[in-house]
């Protein structure tokens, strides 16, 4: 690490010769192969990028210009270069250094950054902070082809394009989201990656014809006629960008002189990259699906692909099995295809699969359109993401009661992606979609009946809410009821459901040994509330402790109190455990149980504390 040991800042970086560039590029794949292989976390991304955060970090200052990684999953060289080399081996654990850009952590992250397709809008909002404020520093987007598939992504362009303001979006493109891209802005960019003649031909152009004003009006229209035959739709120079690319992505002094030149212009830019994601890593080149976000590896052997089972290959499976029943059964990604364990329905019913890109508004809406011409469509996808579907959940699906499935993955704590990541506010958003009735299973057995119950036997929209990673200790499947005592007590109600059932038992049977006799209320339905059940045990021990990984507000505990209030049941103690206003660190998911008192220990403490 010769070169690289030596970069700390902006300032450290352009001091390197730029001959010495291609070797501080490999030192730095080196750093990424070797820390993120022990910690695990988003590689194949960051390798890809190495070059273009390079280029950037060098035309750019990133403690004063604000450069804006889309998703930030491929901001790993970003941290390295802003003096957070030395922290990488901690990244993604509990108080370490985020995977994500985090404001927190340093002044060169300009914003929070999770979800994708946001940030050309975040750009622009800073872009008309610095016009009315008069200030100067430059703003740079770095959108990845798989995001711009995402809707938000072309709200922002279409804002941008329309204005004066100057703004580089920098397009950095390898062909993939998590899987290969699908749809058409995927085509139309695979169409201007192999077709690189226009570039050279409008510099060409441009070059000579700036001596000759009078010939370029007059050949306009043929330079029109020829752009529009090499670089096929012109999309961003029709929304008004200067389009410039394709660009080699792995050319650092080409991108230096590029972005410098983008930057020049003084007006709305789109620089299109072509980057190889996994690049300089062998098995990542060949394999950039299984490298985007690895466990700890082996980096001699590579990541080993083991089926493991979890609540999504459970999904993926049950799945499947429904739709040998019912051929109107149809599953739906958007660009999660592997991770909510569709990848095996997928492989069984090519045709009733749809895989749609980064697009979670759309395909809840289409999901509407499906269940209203009589298909039962079953959208897959991590809580966390279903956030950006709320209005389609409410308009499209809630309104009419279309029988919609969600079956929402990562549900509660997620762990090591952190705050953009944890599932902490479905319980809420989804309470309030009207007729959505919500089923959290706690086991395997439990998944499959639910899911097939949600497909085949309800006829509006339905949640089944499901956590991250393989059941517990609790096998069984009481999902015939929508709520279960599997435990009676005297002195106070633990009210809980999903995976956190496995440490409510726990803490019941050692509170016993202390002398507490708690009931165990578990829910198989958390929306609507089963309330006469949640009713008869409170009456019962006059204490409620809920416990719940979602934020409180629309609360399972919430509701339960309210219902309490409403049919005059007086607690005499009350605790609601959950993740507050459910703002999570990253961090691994038992840790933060600990630290948010929901592991068994967290909750006999808290008993007792409620029961004095
Ligand atoms: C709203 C939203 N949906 C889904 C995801 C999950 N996700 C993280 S990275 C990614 C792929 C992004 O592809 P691209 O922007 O091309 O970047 P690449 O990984 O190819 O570098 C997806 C789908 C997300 N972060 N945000």
């Amino acid at each position: 690490m010769e070169i690289l040991s030596t970069v700390h800042d902006h300032n450290d970086l352009l001091g390197v010769p730029a001959e010495r560039m291609e070797d501080l590029c490999a030192e730095i794949r080196a750093f990424l192969v070797e820390n993120v292989s022990r910690t695990g976390g988003h590689l194949a991304s960051s390798l890809g990028a190495v070059e273009l955060t390079v280029a950037l970090h060098r035309v750019y200052d990133p403690m004063k210009d604000r450069i804006l990684f889309d998703v930030g999953h491929q901001s790993y060289v970003h941290k390295m270069l802003t003096g957070r080399m030395d922290r990488f081996s901690t990244l993604r654990q509990i108080d370490g250094l985020a995977g994500f850009p985090k404001p927190e952590e340093s002044a060169a992250d300009p914003f929070v950054a999770g979800h994708a397709s946001d940030s050309v809008s975040v750009a622009m909002g800073m872009a008309r902070a610095r016009t009315l404020r008069g200030e100067d520093y430059d703003i740079v987007a770095v959108v990845g082809d798989g995001s711009m598939t995402g809707g938000l992504c072309f709200e922002g362009l279409s804002d941008a394009g329309g204005s004066d303001e100057p703004i580089v979006v920098v397009l950095n493109d390898n062909g993939m989201s998590i899987n290969e891209s699908v749809g058409g802005i995927s085509s139309m960019l695979r169409a201007a990656r192999t077709r690189p003649g226009y570039i050279r031909f409008k510099q060409n152009y441009r070059r000579v014809m700036k001596h000759l004003p009078a010939v370029y009006h007059a050949t306009h229209e043929l330079k029109e006629h020829i752009k529009n035959s090499l670089l096929p739709p012109g999309i961003f120079d029709d929304m008004g960008f200067q389009y410039i690319g394709p660009v080699d992505g792995h050319d650092e002094s080409k991108l230096e002189q590029t972005l410098r030149w983008a930057r020049e212009l003084r007006e709305p830019v789109l620089v299109h990259v072509v980057t190889q994601k996994g690049k300089g890593y062998g098995p990542a080149e060949t394999r950039p699906e299984l490298y985007h976000g690895v466990e700890p590896f082996d980096p001699a052997v590579g990541v080993k692909v083991q089926a493991s089972e979890d609540f999504s290959s459970c999904f993926g499976r049950s799945a499947a099995r429904i739709a040998a029943l019912d051929e109107t059964v149809c599953a739906v990604t958007a660009a999660m295809e592997s991770g909510t364990g569709l990848d095996y329905f997928s492989a069984r019913y090519p045709d009733r699969f749809m895989e749609l890109g980064n697009v979670e508004e759309h395909a809840v809406a289409m999901c509407a359109g499906m269940a209203r011409q009589g298909l039962k469509p079953v959208f897959a996808v991590y809580s966390t993401f279903l956030q950006r579907a709320y209005d389609m959940l409410v308009e499209d699906v809630g309104l009419m009661g279309l029988h919609v499935v969600l079956a929402v993955d990562r549900a509660g704590l997620v762990g090591a992606d952190g705050a953009t990541h944890q599932g902490s506010f479905d319980v809420s958003f989804l309470g309030s979609v009207p007729g959505m009735k919500v089923f959290a299973p706690a086991s395997y057995r439990e998944l499959d009946s639910m899911l097939e119950t949600a497909l085949l036997k309800e006829s509006g929209p339905v949640a089944l809410r499901y956590p991250r990673g393989s059941e517990g200790d609790y096998k069984e499947n009481n999902s015939d009821e929508p709520a279960v005592v599997l435990r009676t007590g005297t002195d106070l109600t633990i009210v809980c459901y999903g995976i956190l059932v496995n440490e409510a038992l726990k803490a019941a049977e050692r509170l016993s040994e202390m002398g507490v006799s708690a009931e165990v209320l578990k829910l198989q339905q958390i929306v609507p509330l089963p309330e006469g059940p949640v009713l008869a045990s409170l009456r019962k021990t006059g204490a409620l402790l809920s416990v719940e990984d979602v934020c409180r507000p629309g609360s399972v505990g919430t509701r339960c109190l309210a219902l309490a209030a409403e049919n005059g049941v007086s607690l005499r103690r009350a605790r609601r455990m959950d993740l507050g206003d459910g703002v999570v660190p990253h961090g691994a998911v038992q840790k933060l149980r600990e630290r948010y008192s929901l592991d068994a220990e967290g909750i006999v403490r808290t008993a007792k504390e409620l029961l004095g």
